[in-house]
């Protein structure tokens, strides 16, 4: 690709179809089960919102045995040049990366895995034009963080390790990219000085988990749960597009976590 080109540019994606495990899914904090069919609901405006946006949507089947499965951004990352095979740090979720293995096979003609040792999980990652952050996290150890900086760097992407603040699953659950130079955050985040070189938008209090929205193309998909992320971003004149999270809020997941987006050439 095209360096150049806009991080946010894409017209290929992935998802996977929950499966009815999804109640299962993983949590920190247990604020009741989502169901199976709210989750397929939601699941189903976002692959509607990405076609919408411009995107060729390609949906996976489901897989029973992995709860989590639906979260198809921690077992992988993609770009235009290629993609990385990762290793996610849940146990629960180790699986998934061989499941989608083939799947990247036959679409890339690079397809990278992380050298032995380790964990790094998609959700962690955040591909800026400037540099790929990587949060180390309880997901994204050091060894497996390493490992994926050596295979951006084999893929032409710079990259920075940097922290996730204690208690915060992934790296990407406290912010996104919504434009080239701005990137919205929690406070706890952006107190962390990490996105210095970027103009910062802060989720309101309250709103926390309104920072996982999705920039894809020309809009931004933000929980329609968040009133107040929403007025914000469309008063800074973003096209913001609402999408129900809650249930898929339940298993501790936003916006970017339903799919593998790139720039197909
Ligand atoms: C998990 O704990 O792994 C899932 N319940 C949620 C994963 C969310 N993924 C993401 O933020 N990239």
């Amino acid at each position: 690709m095209p360096q150049s080109a806009s991080v946010y540019r894409f017209n290929s994606a992935l998802v996977r179809e929950p499966s009815r495990s999804v109640v299962f899914g993983l949590r920190a904090q247990d604020r009741g089960a989502p169901t199976y069919e709210g989750v397929k609901g939601e699941h189903e405006a976002y692959v509607g919102a990405l076609r919408t946006a411009g995107v060729e949507v390609t949906v996976l089947p489901p897989l029973e045995d992995f709860p989590d499965s639906i979260f198809i951004e921690d077992p992988a990352l993609v770009f235009t040049e290629g993609a990385i095979v990762l290793r996610p740090g849940a146990p629960t979720r180790t699986g998934e990366a061989a499941a989608i293995e083939p799947v990247l096979r036959a679409r890339f003609s690079t397809v990278l895995e992380l050298a032995a040792g380790g964990f790094a999980d998609g959700g962690d990652v955040l591909v800026t034009s400037k540099r790929v952050f990587i949060g180390r996290s309880s997901r994204t150890d050091a060894a497996g963080a390493r490992a994926l900086a050596d295979c951006l760097m084999k893929l032409g992407r710079p990259s920075e390790i940097i922290s996730t603040p204690k208690d915060v699953l992934h790296f990407k659950t406290d912010c996104s990219l919504v434009d080239d130079e701005t990137v919205l955050s929690t406070a706890r985040l952006a107190q962390a000085g990490i996105f210095k070189d970027f103009r910062q938008l802060i989720v309101p209090s309250g709103e926390e988990a309104a920072a996982n929205a999705l920039r894809v193309n020309e809009v931004v998909m933000v929980g329609s749960q968040y009133p107040r992320t929403i007025e914000m971003l469309d008063r800074a004149g973003f096209v913001v597009v609402a999408l129900d999270t809650r249930e898929i809020g339940k298993i501790d997941a936003g916006l970017s976590c339903m799919s593998l987006r790139w720039l197909a050439s």
